[in-house]
């Protein structure tokens, strides 16, 4: 049976599509769209038609996994054609997410109906793309330029009273009635001249005042620094106000088929699918038994244990957070609110909301208000020894069959497990900072945690709004493991000769929004320096020893301004340079060409040997990590798929040139021609 049917309701035909998971539009459905149209034009009992999906989700765009392959049956933009160019009204009726080619079905329709929990938008700038069936045509034409800019240059989906107020929705309807609402609907436009999308008039607000295009380019720049898909759309967007709508439709297609064939669409692409295989862990069950959280405990109320417990309040999961001294936990609470409070005054949340996340939160000062949680997390300073005597205390006194987790950035996991009765129910929940903005939340399975446990933590991520990805145990972990040898080779470069301000400037011209000495500074380049001015070991020392110590004191590597806009420094130019010289370092020009290599090529390598060893699953795992918690530009695909893309004969080559070591299963593959990504 096709996954597309009909179903006629006296004059109305519903042509309904049951494609799960999410509707995609694949070959299958876009046929029976078309059969579906033709049959209510061939019956003269037939006036009107219902669009309409089962299931959790109208159709969410086009089916991602047919891209780059030959295409079957007609093409999205001939069977939505279709649709609008019935005689007999057609109407779109409209629940969970209509994105993207699902989104441009809607538009074909004559009209749109949607139920008030329902969203709407054009993803497609992130996979790098613009909408390919004619929706950056349509939709200026139905909303005018300025209210389709954001949606189809950024493409966050809005809500369906959004859509409603902007023209985009023609009709909200009752949340359980949406089936027998769209057909009374689709009756009272009998008789009527259909609208059509493609005939609308409101894209005229982009000729009357084309400014608009370059201030959203403007307000925008940071958004959409380095990505092509922004700028394409804004020109699509463009289009559709001075071209006639066949000419615009051939300048969109034009455009999508430049970035649907170019590497950051495909990198994009890549990574969507990558989001999506990180939270699957092989060999386990993915309908395992999992363990309800219904409450969570954080030991440490600091920076990182305040912003942990921020993300399990604004999911409405009560949070029992513990300090040890009363001023700590008050300022750590204090700190909770006022970040909530900020939020509220940016509009991004209501006080009733402020409200009713902290009257979840229980701050506490004994570590026996923890007992009934159901996971726990400690937060507390970065010590084996500290670990382990929290774990022990929390052994005895958290429930049985309650999971325990560490947010260590970098200690062994096994060792801390060992010291507890039930090594199965513990495992780490590296968060980043700030913990309740980064996306990242790097899983880390121990040797013995239980299968249940590693999915429990798994699908509470999701719930959290993290994305994560699980990592075995090794120093660092995935992350920062791999951000070790960039590292080294920056502080070896600058005392080689090159510029820090050139190492910082290579890494921003990739993509990433900053480089390794600008991070030094506004992390603190004397986190962790043993206060001793006249111990001067490394660069770092000698920094620290003449009180440059980062942003906060105005100057670190760099000298900062009042908006702290960052100059070179002579001064540390000459720090260098000494230190240098009592290194005996003899001083040479490095290229950019060079630096580029030499910080990205070791972590490429780095990342060989994670997977050599099984510490991440899959190349893509580790893309996830570096995307989400480290900046690495999306658009480059992660640092794996970026390695595929430019050869990983390039890398070894480049690994061989600059005397640094490579990895077996790196060799291997650059031997055989092979990819980390298949
Ligand atoms: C487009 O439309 C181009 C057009 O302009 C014109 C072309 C000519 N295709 O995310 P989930 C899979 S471009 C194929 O976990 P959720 C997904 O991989 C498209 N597969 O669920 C996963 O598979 P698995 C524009 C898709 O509830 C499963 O469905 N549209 C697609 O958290 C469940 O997905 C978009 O960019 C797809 N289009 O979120 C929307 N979508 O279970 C992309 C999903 O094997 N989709 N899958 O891992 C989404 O944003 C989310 O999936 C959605 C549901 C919000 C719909």
């Amino acid at each position: 049976m096709s996954v597309v049917t009909t179903e006629k309701h006296g004059n109305v035909l519903v042509i309904f599509s049951d494609n799960p998971p999410v509707n995609a539009l694949g070959s299958v459905v876009r046929q029976g769209l078309c059969d579906g149209i033709d049959q209510a034009l061939s019956d003269d009992e037939v006036e009107a038609v219902v669009i309409r999906c089962d299931g959790r989700t109208f159709f969410a765009g086009a089916d991602i996994s047919e891209f780059g392959k030959p295409m079957k049956g007609p093409d999205l933009g001939q069977a939505i054609d279709r649709l609008e160019a019935s005689s007999k009204p057609v109407v779109a009726a409209i629940h969970g997410t209509a994105l993207g080619g699902g989104c441009e079905v809607a538009l074909a329709c004559h009209y749109r109906v949607a139920v008030p929990s329902a969203k709407m938008g054009l993803p497609e700038v992130k996979l790098g793309l613009i909408p390919g069936a004619a929706g950056t045509q349509r939709l200026p034409r139905v909303v005018g330029a300025e209210a389709a800019l954001p949606l189809v240059v950024i493409g966050n989906p809005i809500s369906a009273q959004k859509a409603h107020a902007i023209g985009l929705v023609d009709k909200l309807v009752g949340e359980d009635s949406l089936a027998d609402d769209a057909i009374a609907f689709a009756r009272e436009q009998i008789g009527k001249e259909p609208p059509r999308s493609s005939e609308g008039t409101a894209n005229q607000d982009g000729v009357k005042n084309p400014a608009i295009f370059d201030e959203f380019r403007q307000k925008n720049g940071r958004k959409i620094r380095g990505f092509d898909a922004p700028e394409a759309a804004i020109q699509a967007v463009k289009a559709a106000g001075l071209l006639s709508y066949v000419e615009g439709v051939a300048k969109e297609r034009e455009l999508f088929t430049k970035l649907m064939t170019g590497t950051q669409s495909a990198a994009m692409r890549h990574y969507f699918f990558a989001e999506r295989a990180a939270n699957k862990i092989d060999g386990i069950d993915p309908n395992i038994d999992l363990i309800p959280i219904m409450k969570v405990g954080i030991l440490g109320a600091g920076t990182m244990g305040g912003g942990i417990a921020m993300n399990f309040l604004s999911a409405g999961i009560p949070v029992t957070i513990v300090e040890l001294k009363e001023e700590a936990l008050d300022r750590g609470v204090g700190v909770i609110r006022k970040n909530y409070e900020n939020t509220a005054k940016r509009g991004r949340m209501t006080q009733q909301q402020v409200e009713d996340a902290m009257s979840i939160l229980t701050p506490s000062l004994s570590y026996d208000d923890l007992a009934d949680c159901d996971l726990v997390i400690e937060a507390v300073f970065e010590n084996m020894n500290v670990k382990k005597d929290v774990f022990t205390k929390l052994d005895g006194i958290v429930k049985q069959g309650a999971i325990l987790a560490s947010n260590t950035s970098y200690l062994n996991i096994d060792e801390i497990a060992a010291v507890t009765k039930r090594p199965e129910y513990v495992l780490g929940l590296h968060f980043f900072s700030p913990a309740n903005v980064m996306k990242l939340l790097e899983i880390v399975r121990g040797e013995k945690t239980a299968d249940n446990v590693l999915m429990t933590a798994m699908k509470l991520s999701k719930k959290i709004g993290k994305v994560a990805a699980v990592s075995g145990v090794c120093p660092g972990f995935i992350g920062n493991r791999m951000l070790s040898p960039r590292q080294e080779q920056a502080n070896a470069m600058i005392v080689e000769g090159a510029n820090y301000w050139d190492v910082d400037d290579v890494l921003l011209d990739f993509g990433f929004p900053m480089g390794p000495f600008q991070m030094s500074d506004l992390a603190g380049v004397d986190i962790g320096w043993h206060r001793d001015p006249d111990r001067i070991e490394s660069l770092r020392d000698a920094l620290c020893a003449t009180g440059r110590w980062g942003q906060k004191v105005g100057k670190g590597f760099y000298d900062y301004d009042e908006a702290r806009q960052r100059t070179p420094s002579d001064e540390v130019r000459k720090i260098i340079a000494e230190f240098a010289a009592k290194a005996g370092k003899e001083q040479r020009e490095i290229s950019k060409d060079e630096i580029r290599e030499r910080l990205l090529y070791p972590m490429v390598n780095e990342g060989a040997k994670i997977l050599e060893e099984g510490m991440a699953q899959r190349a893509s795992d580790i893309d996830v990590v570096w995307i989400n918690g480290y900046g690495w530009p999306l658009y480059t695909g992660g640092p794996m798929f970026w390695a595929d893309t430019i050869g990983l004969g390039e890398i070894v080559a480049g690994l061989v040139k600059h005397g640094l070591p490579v990895a077996k299963l790196l060799k291997e593959k650059a031997d055989e021609g092979g990819t980390f990504n298949g």
